[in-house]
């Protein structure tokens, strides 16, 4: 944090208006396509707030959620367009330009937090290198809790699933969904209750935080906690933008960034564990998968981890070995 002198030299500079170049009192906006009352979205408030505190007041966030300014499909290219200066989007949504961002969904590699870290260790350089490509930098990443399977009826094996709806929100979903040879129907996370109450969902993967969220239990009883996948929320922000900054105010948000991810790693953890109790206080049954569906879904992981290093080419393949034969 900043001294309290320092912080008042900033607040003099912009009274003199000297505090430099376009950046003195800045407003960003920071676009994202969740609700700002989310986790990753009260994460994102404190990050806002610390960076005012610490740059003293000189840098500002304007919060501007549930894709109003940009929807998570138009995030990235809406940055490079200037539409925003800052936005967050969840890494699995961005494939089509960070191939390597697919990592986050291939099922059943990352099976705890520590591994969805150490993934996050070996990916980042490499998601650095992928954006400032375009003209972004990445200031950090926050996962959602684990992926695991909802469904309206129980569910024994695989073929329970055929012919229902299911809920898909990235490439991974969909390729599950028609593998289970399921109706692939896309919603955004901000509009699930609503399909639900519509009774366009049958079932759908995601995270239990995300089901809590949007009361889900109101069409679907069953949850099955299979910690298929661990997807983060990227926050990306201009490279131009940042590279205006005085060394103090870049200091201020380079600490903003660490402690923000830092906080968001523990946030959603806490999130991890509240949100399945929640579901069940609301009379959703949480159990265990059968053998069968264990094992098909073992092998629906296997088929997808090929497919994706196939597709992706030998930096796939080189990521997932740094990622294995690390601790
Ligand atoms: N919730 C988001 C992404 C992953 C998650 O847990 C969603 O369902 O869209």
């Amino acid at each position: 944090m900043m001294h309290r002198r320092q912080s008042l030299a900033w607040l003099a500079g912009i009274g003199l208006g000297a505090a430099g170049p376009a950046q003195a009192g800045a407003v960003w906006r920071l676009a994202t396509g969740y609700r700002a009352d989310s986790l990753h979205g009260q994460n994102l408030r404190q990050f806002a707030d610390e960076l005012t505190q610490a740059s003293g007041g000189t840098l500002r966030l304007e919060l501007h959620p549930e894709g109003r300014l940009l929807p998570l499909a138009q995030m990235l290219p809406g940055l490079v367009e200037g539409k925003a200066e800052m936005g967050e989007a969840i890494m699995t949504g961005l494939v089509k330009d960070l191939p390597l961002a697919g990592a986050d969904s291939v099922p059943f590699i990352v099976r705890s937090y520590d591994d969805a870290r150490r993934l996050w260790r070996h990916q980042r350089p490499l998601i650095e290198a992928q954006l400032a490509s375009r003209g972004l930098r990445v200031l950090l990443a926050v996962p959602w809790p684990p992926q695991g399977l909802f469904s309206q009826r129980p569910i024994a094996g695989a073929a329970d699933l055929a012919g229902l709806s299911m809920r898909t929100y990235n490439s991974t979903t969909v390729r599950i969904a028609e593998l289970l040879k399921a109706k692939a129907v896309d919603v955004p996370m901000i509009q699930v209750g609503r399909a639900l109450s519509e009774g366009r969902i049958h079932a759908m993967i995601t995270s239990a935080v995300t089901g809590v969220e949007n009361q889900v239990w109101t069409g679907l009883k069953f949850y099955y906690p299979i910690n298929a996948w661990f997807p983060k929320n990227l926050l990306m922000m201009r490279s131009d933008v940042h590279d205006r900054l005085e060394p103090a105010q870049r200091h201020a948000l380079a600490q903003a960034a660490i402690h923000a991810e830092q906080r968001g790693w523990r946030l959603s953890e806490q999130a991890a564990r509240e949100s399945v109790d929640t579901l069940r206080s609301n009379g959703m049954r949480v159990e265990p998968v059968t053998s069968e569906l264990a094992q098909a879904l073992r092998r629906l992981g296997e088929k997808l981890s090929l497919e994706w290093v196939r597709s992706v080419g030998p930096e796939a393949n080189q990521m997932f070995i740094q990622y294995f034969t690390t601790t």
